[in-house]
């Protein structure tokens, strides 16, 4: 056991607007239990559309101000001492984030750092963010292409990762020169608002970021339906992720979405078993499955499933499950109560449908008889008709199907809605390659899974999104494009 505790008391946070430190107008608050402790860990205020509507106007105000024509180098200059706060911070960011989601401290701890490497990554990439010139557009005319900011931004972020998906985008919309307001998830705020202390304290102009903290249905959907809002980011369920379509409808928003998906793991018999084993187990639990890139449809050669199955059941009934402030656990909970009957019913509508139950399926608590966990589970048997094997599900569910050829293989891992992630474990190189041109999938991984840096950009394909994250178009998702013609020398008339 490590030394982590829950706190004695909740911690108390306020929102963030124009650089003060607000109730929300209504004045109501939520308390936050912890998934895992049953334990009242936060209290947030609750948001809605006129603090948002205030929010939108600082946003807007400090981007006119001077956000948008700051040079890049002291935007920079921020988002490293942002980096470095959160570094010197990130025991209580992981305590926090553990306490709100449920996850693993380990993980919490990791996601801190990855986060700081995407805070010093976007400063440095979005210095070279650029136009471009048009030397051979005709004798007599020069163009020249300049990249501005979007504008204001509005964030909404979900509960799975709320501390690393606003990594992922946060410091490359400041790089933008855009201004945003942000909403997280309800059932995971109190990090997003530690984010803005480390910002303030930074020295972030007033008004630049704006927090609005509060549900989903007031406080997100007045963010999509405020005409002054210039883009939305949005990551979340694909039904959310339509409202966010209809509403860009009204003023013709630009959007970047980030939404389910359901990702298939190829495994060939000439692969490493015992690597795509272990590789298949992460990519079903991490995050107790609680991730858009969970592998959650497993493809194995017929020749070897039996012995890949065995292997793999045996490997995750050696996980440890349970309380997360526990340094040894590899299992934390799951994050939400309508997650967690959500996942509960995929899991009986799997063998109502016909799925051959393998392993799992049944739900733990902890010794006083607190916390949402679910084992590990594993489906034989499965049908392309079957709601496990073609909607996501967002727990530790999966689905194995054997193929026979690599076309099958291919058709397979495409028979999906999605196109978000995918993972292909083979030794033989055209394998591998042809593998990853043919299925649709915005991130592909070949004998590993899940891993990467924030140089690699990504987006969904097909239903999982639209837009690219990170990288070095990080930076210019959230910038517009204009074009200017430039006339050289005496110019002749057009009307004589
Ligand atoms: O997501 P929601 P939920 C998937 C996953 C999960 C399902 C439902 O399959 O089971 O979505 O999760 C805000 N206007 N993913 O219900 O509701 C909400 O407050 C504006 C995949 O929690 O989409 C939160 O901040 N905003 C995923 C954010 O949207 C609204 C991550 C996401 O919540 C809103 C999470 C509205 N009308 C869930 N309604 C991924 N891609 O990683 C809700 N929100």
């Amino acid at each position: 056991m490590g030394h982590y505790v829950i706190p004695k008391t909740p911690r108390t946070f306020k929102m963030f607007i124009n650089g003060d430190w607000t109730d929300s107008k209504t004045g109501q608050t939520v308390i936050r239990l912890s998934p895992s402790h049953n334990t009242p860990v936060t209290i947030i205020p609750q948001g809605n559309g006129d603090d948002v509507n205030m929010a939108v106007q600082s946003a807007r105000n400090a981007l006119h101000a001077g956000w948008a024509d700051t040079p890049v180098a002291i935007k920079a200059d921020i988002l490293y001492t942002c980096a470095d706060l959160i570094a010197k911070r990130q025991e209580e960011i992981a305590l926090l984030e553990t306490l709100e989601n449920g996850k693993t401290i380990e993980q919490s701890l990791g996601e801190v750092s990855g986060a700081v490497n995407q805070w010093r990554f976007a400063a440095g990439a979005g210095r070279g963010v650029h136009g471009a010139s048009h030397n051979n557009i005709g004798d007599n005319l020069l163009g020249v292409t300049l990249r501005e900011p979007v504008g204001v931004v509005g964030l909404i972020t979900p509960w799975n990762f709320p501390f690393f998906i606003l990594a992922e985008r946060l410091p490359y919309i400041l790089m933008s020169g855009s201004t945003c307001v942000i909403k997280p998830s309800e059932a995971t705020s109190a990090t997003t608002l530690i984010m803005a202390e480390i910002l303030q304290q930074a020295g972030l102009p007033d008004g630049v970021v704006n927090v609005i903290t509060g549900k989903g249905s007031t406080a997100g959907q007045a963010i999509l339906d405020h005409p002054d809002i210039d883009m939305i980011s949005f990551t979340g369920s694909t039904d959310v992720g339509r409202k966010v379509i209809e509403s860009s409808a009204k003023n013709i928003k630009k959007i970047g979405l980030e939404l389910g998906g359901k990702n298939p793991q190829v495994v060939f018999a000439d692969a490493d078993i015992d690597a795509a084993v272990d590789g298949v187990a992460f990519g079903l639990c991490i995050n107790s499955g609680q991730c858009c890139v969970s592998g959650s449809r497993l493809f194995v050669e017929q020749s070897i499933m039996d012995v890949f199955t065995k292997k793999l059941i045996h490997k995750i009934s050696k996980l440890k499950i349970g309380n997360p402030l526990d340094t040894e656990t590899q299992l934390g909970a799951i994050t939400t109560d309508a997650q967690f009957e959500t996942i509960m019913d995929y899991i009986k509508r799997g063998v109502e449908q016909g799925a051959t139950l393998l392993y799992g399926g049944k739900t733990l608590t902890d010794a006083d008889g607190n916390g949402h966990y679910v084992q590990p589970t594993i489906f034989g048997d499965c049908t392309f008709a079957m709601d496990i094997m073609n909607q996501e599900i967002f727990g530790p569910v999966l689905c194995i199907m054997p193929f026979d050829s690599f076309e099958d293989a291919i058709t397979y891992a495409n028979t999906t809605e999605y196109g978000l992630g995918a993972s292909i474990w083979t030794k033989d190189v055209d394998k591998a390659l042809i593998a990853s041109r043919k299925i649709t999938a915005g991130r592909i991984w070949v004998n590993t899974t899940l891993a990467g840096g924030p140089e690699m950009p990504f987006g969904g394909l097909k239903q999982s999104g639209l837009g690219t994250e990170c990288g070095l178009f990080g930076t210019e998702e959230y910038t517009v494009l204009k074009a200017v013609h430039i006339h050289l020398g005496e110019r002749d008339a057009i009307y004589n």
